[in-house]
């Protein structure tokens, strides 16, 4: 249907001139407000005030310039609905067609520094959402432009289609335009729920990246949003699971941790085994000693180009994904003959510090990302006997992965490898079993090893069972009410302890 009348009203008068032009040229009668009515005469552009339209004068300082039946009521009324078209004649109700409208700048408003609460209120758009939202609701017939970058397909579509818009653009625009109107009120509501600043300063605007085979499970959709591609070149092997994502960003955070070449192998955003090895494959060895069963199925990642002395051990199991920031030529051949298995190129490393985000019933929890640490030398020795160096290098391999294990997080760990980890148990205690009986499965020796806990103990047995177990010398964060009986086990055991300060809960 071609367009015959169109209401411009617009605050950001970017390109309207011309593509008023185009309409004219079309015999589109022009309506519009005050200011947009000045520019468009102003270049010789016929144009009817809605004042004049409508028969009522804008009133309350502009508060009311287009709230009007004249102008809703055309913009909202059935085409071709005999009954609509009966009371759109009665009412004396002519069709609008076309609406151009972008909004107060209130975003720009509140932006100013010094800006008052009536100067932000009175930049409320209220008759601009209206007639965006009326006319989006009747996009069947009526097109709606909220932003200048569409005036030119809008001019196109009018040509290709006599003097009208296609069914395609009109529905476009009208998604465009009720998310133009929604992100506008929740920046008001932002502004003014000064409780919630933040609310307004984060804002979620992430592309969507992804459609995904399903979610957790096969019977729940999902789609992955943001820039996952620009950290990750997919060199191989089946589409990327939901599960293989949350993996693949769990494991790019351990190994970021680690300087030394080092090879960790993840299941379920757990850590099963890390070694650090000048030479790739023993690190791998190292890793996949700590537990030789869970790997099957998992995520392997490391921090050096593998090579294929690696790619050979790690074709003797069953992975899901390798990750690496490079691969050999040889080795690349080697693990495409497993034509399902998915390599990942990490192109760069994550970054040190960011925000985390994750759903609650309501909303969203938003928080900095757990990238603080405190140096070695700031950890604090509360113990009679201080560590030895090797000591010393087992804590802070540990510490390095306990951060990484759900909690509660148990890490038994030699110098250069994980010995045993007991992740995610609702008591300290059951991680702490879990981690000794792993170790004892995989016939490793948890004497002289460091033991590491996410967050304090707050009982002196998790210590005295990890003396017991081997461990000659603990690293924790402190900060329990007992902590005293805790330091006089490890006195009367004889380990070094050293107190972090901080705290690796992983929820
Ligand atoms: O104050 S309003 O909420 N009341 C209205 O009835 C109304 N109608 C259009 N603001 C209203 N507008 C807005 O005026 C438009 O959304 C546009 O941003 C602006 C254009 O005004 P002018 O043409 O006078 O520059």
């Amino acid at each position: 249907m071609k367009i015959q009348r169109a209401l411009i009203s617009v605050s950001d008068k970017t390109g309207v001139v011309e593509f008023a032009r185009e309409l004219h040229a079309h015999g589109v009668e022009i309506l519009s407000t005050g200011g947009t009515a000045k520019t468009l005469q102003a270049e010789g552009i016929p144009t009817v005030e809605v004042s004049q339209f409508t028969g009522s004068p804008e009133i309350l300082d502009g508060r009311v310039k287009t709230l009007h039946p004249k102008i809703h009521g055309g913009l909202l009324f059935i085409r071709g609905d005999e009954e609509h078209e009966r009371q759109a004649a009665a009412n004396g109700i002519k069709p609008i067609d076309l609406v151009v409208v972008n909004l107060y700048p209130f975003e720009a408003t509140i932006a100013k520094e010094d800006v008052t609460l009536p100067e932000a209120i009175e930049q409320i758009d209220i008759g601009g959402p209206s007639m965006i939202r009326s006319a989006a609701k009747n996009y069947q017939s009526v097109t709606v432009v909220t932003d200048p970058a569409d005036y030119a397909a809008v001019i196109e579509s009018m040509k290709e289609e006599g003097g009208g818009t296609s069914l395609a653009v009109r529905e476009r625009l009208a998604i465009k335009a009720f998310t133009t109107t929604s992100s506008y009120d929740r920046t008001i509501a932002g502004y003014l729920n000064k409780e919630q600043e933040t609310s307004a300063a984060f804002r979620l605007e992430l592309p969507l990246e992804l459609r995904l085979r399903y979610g957790e499970n096969p019977h729940q959709h999902a789609e992955l949003y943001g820039d996952f591609s620009s950290y990750f070149e997919k060199l191989q092997g089946k589409e990327l699971s939901y599960n293989n994502i949350l993996d693949i960003s769990a494991a790019s955070a351990l190994i970021s941790e680690f300087t030394k070449p080092t090879v960790a192998i993840l299941k379920h955003t757990n850590p099963c085994g890390v070694g650090t090895d000048p030479d790739l494959r023993e690190a791998w060895d190292k890793a996949f000693a700590t537990d030789k069963q869970a790997p099957f199925g998992g995520i392997i990642i490391c921090n050096r180009p593998l090579n294929l002395a690696l790619a050979k051990g790690i074709s003797e199991i069953f992975s899901e994904v390798i990750i690496a920031p490079e691969f050999d030529a040889d080795a690349r051949l080697l693990l495409s003959k497993k034509k399902n298995l998915r390599l990942m190129k990490l192109l760069r490393r994550p970054p040190e510090s960011g925000r985390d985000i994750r759903s609650v019933l309501g909303g969203l929890l938003v928080q900095d990302s757990d990238s603080a640490d405190v140096p070695e030398l700031e950890h604090k020795v509360v113990t009679q006997r201080p560590p030895t160096k090797d000591e010393i290098e087992a804590m802070e391999f540990g510490w390095k992965v306990v951060k990484h294990v759900k909690s509660n997080a148990i890490v038994y760990a030699g110098k250069d490898r994980t010995l045993g980890i007991g992740a995610g148990q609702m008591s300290r205690v059951d991680s702490s079993r879990i981690a000794v009986w792993k170790a004892q499965e995989a016939g490793l020796s948890l004497k002289g090893s460091a033991v590491c806990s996410d967050a304090f103990f707050p009982f002196a047995d998790g210590l005295i069972a990890a003396a017991e177990a081997g461990a000659t010398a603990a690293i924790q964060p402190g900060g329990s009410v007992r902590d005293q009986d805790v330091i006089n086990a490890a006195n009367e055991h004889g380990v070094a302890m050293v107190f972090t300060g901080l705290r690796h809960f992983r929820h």
